[in-house]
């Protein structure tokens, strides 16, 4: 278990911090909060086999947090957002985002155009997924016929979300709003395909997070990351298998290698990753921005 003390930024008030990420409320002289504003904050770190690795990813904070801010506007005409400035403390810099303090809708809206994890299993059981009957005979990878809203709770820290039904969505914010938001997770995930799939890379799965902003429905936290979603190679997809994860696929496979003595199942930590591990790890999160975005990254 990592526990890294999270930054002291003058100013700011640390509130919450979840594995790869710090939640911060500005500040008065008074240390009274302000503005209904937050500041997210993107670190380093990097997550798998459910361990935060010891290790940070050079840039991956900035990485992900440019790369999100990109997909806002993209979806900007589906969905108005919660970023307010990029203005930030010189020790976040290009890693944080001003945000407008919403009221966050208690779900997590996931939808999924690929079949793979959870959705799978539950495939696998019941023939369906999130109540919705599929056809006979997908795989591991396979395209959904079209993509599914697939709702979980929000887990308290340290625990998985689990999948509810959609009534379970209606039951906490009504038919309205869970239409709404099932739509809209649909529409961001489509529209994120159709982008990413003609720069290589599919979208399989993603997370998204609502808040309301009185009446009004608000895109929040970050969209369509490679910690939000997974990333797919498109020239590698070839379901009845293990998709390789564009950003991951060097550290599970070194750490599943016998070069990092590590065992999946002992329940111990990972150990520290080499540096070239590291190096190309960075190289894919940097290639994933500019292969979507069309611009060059710098730190
Ligand atoms: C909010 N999180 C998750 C994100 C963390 C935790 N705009 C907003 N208004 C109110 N609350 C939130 C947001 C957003 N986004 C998001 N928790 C609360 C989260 C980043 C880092 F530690």
């Amino acid at each position: 278990m990592t526990s890294d003390t999270p930054l002291e930024l003058p100013g700011y008030a640390h509130l919450y911090s979840g594995k790869v990420r710090d939640l911060y409320a500005p500040v008065g002289a008074d240390g009274q909060q302000r503005g209904g504003r937050l500041l997210l904050v993107a670190s380093d770190r990097m997550s798998a086999y459910d361990f935060v690795l010891e290790t940070p990813i050079p840039d991956k904070g900035a990485v992900l947090t440019q790369l999100s801010l990109w997909w806002f506007e993209q979806l900007a005409d589906l969905v108005p957002h919660h970023v307010v400035s990029t203005d930030v403390p010189a020790a976040v810099a290009g890693r944080a985002v001003l945000v407008e303090r919403l009221d966050m809708l208690p779900v997590e809206c996931v939808a999924r155009a690929y079949l793979t994890g959870g959705g799978l299993a539950e495939y696998r059981t019941s023939g369906a997924v999130s109540g919705l009957p599929l056809p006979d005979g997908l795989v591991d990878g396979s395209r959904l016929p079209e993509p599914v809203f697939t709702p979980s709770t929000k887990a308290p820290a340290g625990e998985h979300d689990e999948p509810i039904p959609y009534e379970g969505v209606v039951a906490e914010i009504g038919t309205d709003r869970a239409a709404q938001v099932r739509d809209l997770t649909v529409r961001i995930l489509q529209r994120g395909n159709e982008i990413a799939k003609r720069r290589g890379i599919l979208l399989a799965d993603t997370k998204v997070e609502f808040g309301l902003r009185g009446d009004e429905l608000v895109l929040a936290d970050e969209v369509l990351t490679p910690d939000s979603s997974r990333f797919w190679p498109a020239d590698q997809w070839e379901p009845g298998r293990q998709q390789p994860s564009y950003d991951k696929q060097f550290v599970r496979d070194w750490l599943t290698s016998p070069a990092s003595g590590w065992d999946r199942d002992s329940g111990e930590a990972p150990p520290s990753l080499p540096e070239d591990v590291v190096e190309q790890t960075r190289a894919k999160y940097v290639e994933a921005y500019e292969r979507l975005t069309g611009q060059a990254f710098r730190a």
